[in-house]
C-alpha cells in the first residue's frame, strides 16, 4: 500500500487542466473538502475553477465558477413534473448534462495564467451522480477532455464500523470499474478519528478479520469473503487522510491528485485509445460482412430470375456502396431524431412558451453564472 501512495510534488506536465471530480456519501465532507482546496489553492496561488453540481445544496462555503443553481432551480423542476426531492435533483442534473458541452468550452477556454485544476463538487447522494445518465455524460466529457480523476471521500469517524467500512469500499471500487478513472482515497475528518486503522484494514487481510471477529453476524461473514475479492481494488489505489476543516493532509492531497493525473496520461489514454481502435476494426468488420452478405443475396436473385444471362453480372462492393450513397453501415440517427428522444424531459405542460419556465437552461445562463462568480471572487 505504501508503495501506491503517492510521492511525486512536480506539477503536471499536462498544459490541460486536471480535472477533479469529488464524489462520495452525503454527509463524508465533499462541500466543505472543496472549500479546503479553494483556500489552499488560493493559498499556493494555484489557479483552479469550481464546479457546483450540487443543485440542492442550500449553503454554498465557497464560491463556484460555474453553479448548477444558477441554471436549474430544482424546486421549480419538482412542481412542474411532480417529483420528489430525489427526482428533482436527478431531472435538473440530467437537464444540466445537456449542456455540459459548453461547460467543456468555458473550462478550455485558453486564460493567463492558464487554469491547473478544475473541481466539481458534486450532489449529496452519490447515486444521484454515480448511477445516473447525467453521472455518465458529465464524467465522459471531462475525460475525453481532460486529465481526468475521481476523489472518493469517506467518513473516516463513521468507517471504524468493519461493515460500513466495506460498503464504503464497495460504493468505491463499483464507481473505479464504472469510471475505470484513477481514483484517489481522501479519508476526510482526520481531525476527529485518525485513518490508521482503515490502511492497516486494507493492507493487512488478517487486522480486518479480526476486526470482524468481534460481530459473529450473517453480514460479517459477507464482509469476510468480499475482503479477499478487494484485494485487488485496495492494490491499486491511492489514499490520504485529511480534514476539510483543519486543513491537514492537503499537500499529500494535491500530490494524490498529481500522480493520479499522470496514471491518467499513462495509462487510462493508451486503453481508452486500444478501445477505440478495437471498436472501430469491429465496426468495419461488421459492415465488410454485410456487404458481402448482400453480393451473395443479390447474385441468389440475379440468377435465379436468369440463371443463363446474369450469371457474372452482380454489382462491385463499390457500385453497391455507390448505390447507398453511404460507406454500407447503418444510417446515422439524425440530429432531429435524436432531440425527439431527450424531449420528454422539456416537453411536458406548454410547447410553445418554453422560455416562461424557469427551469429552463438558456444558453447565456452558465456564461453568466461565470461572470458573476468571476466577479465575487
Ligand atoms: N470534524 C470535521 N467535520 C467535517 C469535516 N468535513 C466535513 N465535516 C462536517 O461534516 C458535515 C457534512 O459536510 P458536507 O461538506 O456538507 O458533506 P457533503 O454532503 O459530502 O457535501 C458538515 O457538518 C461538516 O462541517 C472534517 O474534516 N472534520
Ligand atoms: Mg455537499
Amino acid at each position: 500500500m505504501e508503495d501506491n501512495q503517492a510521492s511525486t510534488s512536480e506539477p503536471s506536465l499536462s498544459p490541460k487542466p486536471i480535472a477533479v471530480l469529488v464524489i462520495g456519501m452525503a454527509g463524508s465532507g465533499k462541500t466543505t473538502l472543496i472549500q479546503q482546496i479553494n483556500s489552499y489553492m488560493h493559498a499556493k496561488r494555484k489557479i483552479g475553477y469550481i464546479i457546483n453540481l450540487d443543485p440542492a445544496v442550500t449553503h454554498m462555503p465557497y464560491e463556484a465558477n460555474i453553479d448548477i443553481r444558477d441554471t436549474v432551480k430544482y424546486k421549480n423542476v419538482m412542481k412542474e413534473y411532480n417529483l420528489g426531492p430525489n427526482g428533482g435533483i436527478l431531472t435538473s442534473c440530467n437537464m444540466f448534462a445537456t449542456r455540459f458541452d459548453q461547460v467543456i468550452k468555458l473550462c478550455e477556454k485558453p486564460r493567463d495564467p492558464a487554469l491547473q485544476y478544475i473541481i466539481a463538487d458534486t450532489p449529496g447522494q452519490i447515486e444521484i451522480f454515480t448511477w445516473s445518465a447525467s453521472g455518465a455524460i458529465i464524467t465522459e466529457l471531462l475525460a475525453s477532455s481532460f486529465p481526468t480523476l475521481v476523489v472518493y471521500v469517506v467518513d473516516t469517524p463513521r468507517c471504524t464500523n468493519p461493515q460500513t467500512f466495506m460498503s464504503n469500499m464497495l460504493q468505491a471500487c463499483s464507481i473505479l470499474y464504472k469510471t475505470k478513472l484513477p481514483m484517489l482515497l481522501a479519508f476526510n475528518k482526520v481531525d476527529v478519528t485518525r485513518h490508521d486503522f482503515a490502511i492497516e484494514w486494507m493492507t493487512d487481510f488478517e487486522s480486518y478479520q479480526a476486526a470482524l471477529d468481534k460481530d459473529p453476524s450473517y453480514a460479517s461473514t459477507l464482509s469476510r469473503s468480499l475482503s479477499l475479492v478487494l484485494d485487488e481494488f485496495y492494490n491499486g489505489l491511492k489514499s490520504v487522510g485529511v480534514s476539510a476543516v483543519t486543513g491537514e493532509g492537503m499537500a499529500e492531497f494535491f500530490e494524490g491528485i498529481e500522480a493520479c493525473a499522470e496514471y491518467y496520461e499513462k495509462i487510462y489514454v493508451p486503453e481508452m485509445q486500444q478501445l477505440r481502435k478495437e471498436k472501430e476494426e469491429r465496426e468495419t468488420a461488421r459492415k465488410q460482412r454485410e456487404m458481402q452478405k448482400l453480393q451473395k443475396d443479390l447474385i441468389k436473385k440475379a440468377q435465379l430470375a436468369d440463371p443463363i444471362t446474369t450469371a457474372g453480372a452482380c454489382p462491385s462492393s463499390k457500385q453497391l456502396k455507390e448505390a447507398e450513397g453511404v460507406e454500407g453501415g447503418l444510417p446515422t440517427p439524425s440530429s432531429a431524431s435524436v432531440s425527439a428522444a431527450i424531449r420528454p424531459l422539456t416537453e411536458e405542460g406548454d410547447e410553445g412558451d418554453e422560455g416562461s419556465c424557469d427551469y429552463e437552461i438558456e444558453d447565456e445562463d452558465i456564461e453568466q453564472g461565470e461572470e458573476e462568480a468571476e466577479g465575487g471572487r
